[in-house]
């Protein structure tokens, strides 16, 4: 059994060891060593080369080495049949929530604003709510919308979530489809994006939903950087109609030199950290999908390509 690994961004060192200590009966071969390609049974990717995975005759199963999967279903020559999983893993999970409730908040408790106050030595006492008057929208109802939402209602902030299909878990409230689209924006004075990358989620932070948006609200995009329509967000800001912007993805990852967003007062940039894949609690995981694929049981986290996600 044979295993390709290719990550544009993680190291092998980070996960040779935990592969082989858990199953020794895997050869783990490092991309670009792959040695015959038809001998490769599976494939553990982030961001592979468009032609990579059709050029494995006999590969079986493609798994995600991150929650998304847009950077693999990006490959024009994604070979079909070949079924692909993503990671759903706990620990990401945690760390994804971690993230969402530090940013929401550092924007409900108005933190750029004294960071400005500080630089400039001013003593300055603003308006402050309490959560409970704070309203939160959150795109995307899945493993980490609802992990986020739970986490933020037990802080007492007044969440709503929204996904393609009507969905309640746990008494949050739920929007769906076109139609729950504007009531959440409405109703949502900080937005957090944590949906999938797909033909139909692209760009769906631009000027007319943004607008939807109560004025002065706030956005955070832990998602992907095709969600956002960036020269939209910026017009946005400049207009005072939203008030601030926290992004840990963006098109073009690493966030290119001289691009506005690095000094733009009121946008926070972090690197693509909200929830970075852990090897530790990710390998028994992808491991654990192999040998389903192997006894023909059913695949953890399916993903469906038509979907997208
Ligand atoms: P899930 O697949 O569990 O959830 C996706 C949610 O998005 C579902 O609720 C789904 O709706 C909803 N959705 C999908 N398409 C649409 C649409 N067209 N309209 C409305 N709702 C839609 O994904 P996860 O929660 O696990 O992950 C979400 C994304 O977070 C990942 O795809 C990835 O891009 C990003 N991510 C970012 C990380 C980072 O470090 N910045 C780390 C990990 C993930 P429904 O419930 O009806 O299916
Ligand atoms: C993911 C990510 O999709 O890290 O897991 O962005």
């Amino acid at each position: 059994m044979a295993l390709l690994f290719r990550s544009s961004v993680d190291s092998e060192a980070r996960w040779k060891p935990q592969l082989a200590r858990l199953m020794p009966e895997l050869e783990v071969r490092i991309w670009p060593e792959i040695g015959d390609p038809a001998e490769i049974d599976y494939a553990l990717v982030w961001r592979p080369e468009a032609g990579l995975l059709a050029s494995l005759s006999n590969l079986k199963l493609i798994l995600s080495l991150g929650a998304g999967v847009d950077h693999i279903l990006a490959d024009p020559q994604l070979p079909c049949g070949v079924p692909i999983v993503r990671l759903v893993d706990p620990y990401m999970t945690e760390a994804m929530s971690e993230y969402v409730i530090l940013q929401v908040l550092r924007l409900h408790r108005q933190d750029l604003d004294y960071r400005v106050h500080q630089e400039k030595g001013i003593w300055l006492e603003l308006d402050q709510k309490n959560a409970a008057e704070r309203t939160v929208g959150i795109l995307g109802f899945g493993e980490l919308g609802q992990d986020a939402g739970r986490k933020l209602k037990g802080l007492g902030f007044d969440v709503a979530l929204w996904g393609r299909r009507q969905r309640t878990a746990e008494a949050l409230r739920g929007y769906a489809g076109g139609a729950g689209l504007p009531v959440l924006l409405d109703r949502s004075e900080i937005l957090v994006c944590l949906l999938p990358l797909t033909a139909e989620t692209e760009g769906i932070l631009n000027a007319s939903t943004l607008a939807m948006l109560p004025k002065g609200a706030a956005l955070i995009n832990a998602a992907r950087g095709g969600h956002l329509v960036e020269e939209d967000l910026l017009a946005v800001l400049a207009s005072g109609r939203l008030s601030a912007a926290v992004l840990d993805v963006f098109r073009d990852e690493p966030l290119p030199v001289g691009h506005p967003f690095w000094h733009h007062p009121r946008i926070v940039v972090t690197p693509h950290i909200a929830a970075a894949t852990h090897p530790p609690t990710a390998a028994p995981i992808i491991l654990d999908n192999i040998r389903r694929f192997e006894a023909g049981q059913p695949l953890l986290n399916p993903v469906d390509p038509a979907q997208g996600y």
